[in-house]
């Protein structure tokens, strides 16, 4: 398999009710493959990423079985008033879902052709990220982009055991990784709907840029 993560253990049958474990696990998942760009340029991109998903255990943890859910926290936070702080799960879960975006039309830009990396994370930002970027963070990405690796080895980072040898020049590989692209892309975005369309009904996304 090409690659190391998915979203398929995050079960959405239930819109109300995605349990907080499986979701972090999945996001967790995608870390490695920021260690092994192995940047200075996405540290800050790591520990926001990584700071969201600490958050977000630690609410958790505060009370496992009244927070089994994504919403249940969110909810929590809605009824007495600390949804807007910086601090809250429910804006680490608000970052946290557009990181998520950013990463889906990544993919999408990779496995629609392009081979440039730089062209495919740029489009992916300026539907995703840019439009809650002022200029300064937007300098960081123009950074990020620039460290990134040639197509070869960013995909070689994807293979999920790294024991075998893989050949990411090969076509069986580039045919094994588009697969897994599309169905890591179908988990992500089915997970991404529910987290939206909740964002939407309690009005708790915002425009803001930082
Ligand atoms: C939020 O950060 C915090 O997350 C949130 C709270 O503190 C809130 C208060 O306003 O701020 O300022 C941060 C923002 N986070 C807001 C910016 C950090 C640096 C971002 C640099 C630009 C993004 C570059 C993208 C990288 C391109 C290359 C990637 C090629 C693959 C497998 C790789 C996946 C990459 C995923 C990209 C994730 C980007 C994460 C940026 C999120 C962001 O914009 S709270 O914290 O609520 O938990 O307290």
């Amino acid at each position: 398999s090409a690659m190391p993560v998915s979203f398929s253990n995050v079960d959405t049958s239930d819109e109300e009710s995605i349990l907080v474990i499986p979701f972090l696990e999945a996001c967790n998942n995608l870390v490695p493959i920021f260690d092994k760009l192995n940047s200075t340029a996405f540290s800050p991109v790591k520990m926001d990423f990584c700071g969201n998903i600490k958050k977000m255990h630690q609410k958790h943890l505060s009370d496992p079985e009244k927070f089994l859910t994504l919403q249940s926290m969110v909810l929590d936070e809605v009824q007495n008033g600390h949804y807007t702080h910086s601090n809250s799960a429910t804006s680490a879960l608000l970052w946290l879902k557009r990181s998520l975006e950013f990463i889906r039309e990544f993919l999408r830009e990779c496995s629609s052709g392009s081979t440039d990396m730089s062209i495919c994370a740029s489009n992916a930002y300026s539907r995703t990220l840019k439009n809650y970027h002022g200029w300064v963070v937007r300098g960081v990405f123009a950074v990020a982009v620039k460290a990134l690796p040639y197509r070869e080895t960013f995909v070689s980072h994807l293979a999920v055991d790294e024991k075998t040898t893989v050949d990411p020049m090969s076509p069986q590989f580039e045919h094994a990784l588009l697969t897994d692209i599309e169905v890591f892309v179908q988990h992500l975005d089915r997970v991404l709907v529910v987290i939206n369309t909740f964002y939407i009904k309690h009005s708790l996304d915002s425009a803001e840029k930082v």
